[in-house]
Protein backbone atom coordinates (compact mmCIF):
# COMPACT_ATOMS: atom_id res chain seq x y z
CA UNK A 1 0.00 0.00 0.00
CA UNK A 2 1.14 3.76 -0.78
CA UNK A 3 1.19 6.49 2.27
CA UNK A 4 -0.73 8.99 1.19
CA UNK A 5 1.49 11.90 -0.18
CA UNK A 6 1.91 14.26 2.93
CA UNK A 7 1.45 18.20 1.88
CA UNK A 8 3.34 20.99 3.55
CA UNK A 9 2.22 24.80 3.74
CA UNK A 10 4.79 27.03 2.73
CA UNK A 11 4.80 31.10 2.63
CA UNK A 12 7.66 33.29 1.64
CA UNK A 13 7.42 36.30 4.02
CA UNK A 14 7.57 39.65 2.88
CA UNK A 15 11.25 40.02 3.87
CA UNK A 16 11.84 37.31 1.33
CA UNK A 17 9.47 38.35 -1.36
CA UNK A 18 10.73 41.85 -1.12
CA UNK A 19 14.82 40.92 -1.33
CA UNK A 20 13.77 38.72 -4.45
CA UNK A 21 13.81 35.40 -2.89
CA UNK A 22 11.03 33.74 -3.30
CA UNK A 23 12.50 32.15 -6.93
CA UNK A 24 15.48 30.89 -4.74
CA UNK A 25 13.01 29.18 -1.93
CA UNK A 26 10.91 27.73 -4.98
CA UNK A 27 13.98 26.83 -6.39
CA UNK A 28 15.46 24.51 -3.11
CA UNK A 29 11.65 22.68 -2.92
CA UNK A 30 12.05 22.11 -6.09
CA UNK A 31 15.44 20.83 -6.39
CA UNK A 32 14.71 18.54 -3.56
CA UNK A 33 11.79 17.19 -5.61
CA UNK A 34 8.71 18.61 -3.73
CA UNK A 35 5.81 19.47 -6.14
CA UNK A 36 4.48 22.70 -6.10
CA UNK A 37 0.53 22.00 -5.94
CA UNK A 38 -0.91 25.49 -5.34
CA UNK A 39 0.93 29.12 -5.64
CA UNK A 40 -0.08 32.57 -5.20
CA UNK A 41 0.84 35.76 -4.41
CA UNK A 42 -0.98 37.45 -1.89
CA UNK A 43 -1.32 40.43 1.01
CA UNK A 44 -1.99 38.34 4.13
CA UNK A 45 -5.72 39.44 6.27
CA UNK A 46 -5.51 40.04 9.99
CA UNK A 47 -8.15 37.29 9.96
CA UNK A 48 -5.79 35.02 7.83
CA UNK A 49 -2.39 36.37 10.38
CA UNK A 50 -4.66 35.36 13.79
CA UNK A 51 -5.65 31.96 12.57
CA UNK A 52 -2.48 31.09 10.96
CA UNK A 53 -0.29 32.16 14.13
CA UNK A 54 -3.11 31.28 17.10
CA UNK A 55 -0.40 29.37 18.80
CA UNK A 56 1.57 32.25 19.28
CA UNK A 57 -1.19 34.74 20.83
CA UNK A 58 0.07 36.21 23.80
CA UNK A 59 3.68 35.82 23.52
CA UNK A 60 6.12 39.02 23.28
CA UNK A 61 7.01 38.45 19.29
CA UNK A 62 2.73 38.04 18.66
CA UNK A 63 1.80 41.80 17.47
CA UNK A 64 5.22 42.10 15.77
CA UNK A 65 5.20 38.85 14.36
CA UNK A 66 1.52 39.88 12.62
CA UNK A 67 2.55 43.47 11.63
CA UNK A 68 5.33 42.20 9.77
CA UNK A 69 3.46 39.61 7.92
CA UNK A 70 1.15 42.65 7.08
CA UNK A 71 4.04 44.52 5.68
CA UNK A 72 4.05 43.27 1.73
CA UNK A 73 2.97 40.48 -0.06
CA UNK A 74 3.77 37.01 0.73
CA UNK A 75 3.92 33.86 -1.39
CA UNK A 76 1.90 30.97 0.04
CA UNK A 77 2.29 27.41 -1.72
CA UNK A 78 1.57 23.89 -0.95
CA UNK A 79 4.23 21.66 -1.49
CA UNK A 80 3.98 17.76 -1.68
CA UNK A 81 5.88 14.72 -1.35
CA UNK A 82 6.88 12.04 1.25
CA UNK A 83 7.86 13.74 4.67
CA UNK A 84 8.10 16.66 2.91
CA UNK A 85 7.01 18.62 6.56
CA UNK A 86 9.84 17.22 8.46
CA UNK A 87 12.08 18.09 4.94
CA UNK A 88 10.47 21.52 4.46
CA UNK A 89 11.89 22.76 8.22
CA UNK A 90 15.03 20.76 7.38
CA UNK A 91 15.30 22.81 4.39
CA UNK A 92 14.47 26.32 6.07
CA UNK A 93 16.59 26.04 9.41
CA UNK A 94 16.52 26.76 12.46
CA UNK A 95 13.88 29.62 13.44
CA UNK A 96 16.92 32.04 14.57
CA UNK A 97 18.80 33.10 11.59
CA UNK A 98 21.95 33.83 13.13
CA UNK A 99 21.91 29.83 14.17
CA UNK A 100 20.39 28.17 11.25
CA UNK A 101 22.94 26.12 9.57
CA UNK A 102 24.78 27.40 6.53
CA UNK A 103 22.74 25.30 3.50
CA UNK A 104 19.31 25.50 4.96
CA UNK A 105 17.65 28.95 3.33
CA UNK A 106 17.35 30.57 6.92
CA UNK A 107 21.52 30.42 7.19
CA UNK A 108 22.27 31.33 4.24
CA UNK A 109 20.20 34.19 3.05
CA UNK A 110 18.95 35.27 6.62
CA UNK A 111 20.27 36.87 9.19
CA UNK A 112 18.90 38.97 12.45
CA UNK A 113 18.14 42.58 11.88
CA UNK A 114 17.86 43.44 15.58
CA UNK A 115 13.75 43.79 15.43
CA UNK A 116 11.39 42.70 18.02
CA UNK A 117 10.20 39.63 15.21
CA UNK A 118 12.87 37.33 13.45
CA UNK A 119 12.49 37.98 9.97
CA UNK A 120 13.60 34.43 9.09
CA UNK A 121 12.38 34.73 5.29
CA UNK A 122 9.87 31.39 5.01
CA UNK A 123 7.52 29.65 7.21
CA UNK A 124 6.87 25.68 7.18
CA UNK A 125 3.81 23.57 8.84
CA UNK A 126 5.31 21.82 12.01
CA UNK A 127 2.99 18.83 11.72
CA UNK A 128 0.29 17.06 9.76
CA UNK A 129 -2.88 18.58 11.77
CA UNK A 130 -0.37 21.94 11.66
CA UNK A 131 -0.50 21.75 7.73
CA UNK A 132 -3.88 21.27 7.02
CA UNK A 133 -5.44 23.57 9.10
CA UNK A 134 -3.20 26.14 7.53
CA UNK A 135 -3.62 24.86 3.76
CA UNK A 136 -7.74 25.67 4.93
CA UNK A 137 -6.90 29.09 5.75
CA UNK A 138 -4.69 29.78 2.52
CA UNK A 139 -6.52 27.71 0.25
CA UNK A 140 -10.16 27.20 1.27
CA UNK A 141 -10.92 25.96 -2.63
CA UNK A 142 -7.95 23.01 -2.15
P1 LIG B 1 9.05 28.64 13.11
O1 LIG B 1 8.71 29.69 12.07
O2 LIG B 1 10.46 28.20 13.02
O3 LIG B 1 8.07 27.51 13.14
P2 LIG B 1 7.70 29.61 15.49
O4 LIG B 1 6.46 28.97 14.95
O5 LIG B 1 8.12 29.26 16.87
O6 LIG B 1 8.95 29.37 14.52
O7 LIG B 1 7.51 31.20 15.47
C1 LIG B 1 6.86 31.86 14.39
C2 LIG B 1 7.72 33.02 13.95
O8 LIG B 1 7.79 33.99 15.00
C3 LIG B 1 9.18 32.66 13.67
O9 LIG B 1 9.36 32.20 12.36
C4 LIG B 1 9.89 33.94 13.94
C5 LIG B 1 9.11 34.55 15.08
N1 LIG B 1 9.69 34.20 16.39
C6 LIG B 1 9.58 33.01 17.05
N2 LIG B 1 10.20 33.04 18.24
C7 LIG B 1 10.71 34.28 18.34
C8 LIG B 1 11.48 34.95 19.35
N3 LIG B 1 11.81 34.35 20.49
N4 LIG B 1 11.88 36.23 19.11
C9 LIG B 1 11.54 36.85 17.96
N5 LIG B 1 10.80 36.31 17.00
C10 LIG B 1 10.40 35.03 17.17
MG1 LIG C 1 6.01 27.58 13.52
Amino acid sequence: MTAQTERSLVIVKPDGYRRGLTGEVLRRIEAKGYTLAALQVTEATREQLAEHYAEHEGKPFYEPLVEFMSSGPVVVAVIEGNDCIKGFRSLAGATNPTEAAPGSIRGDLGRDWGLKVQQNIVHGSDSTESAEREIGIWFPNL
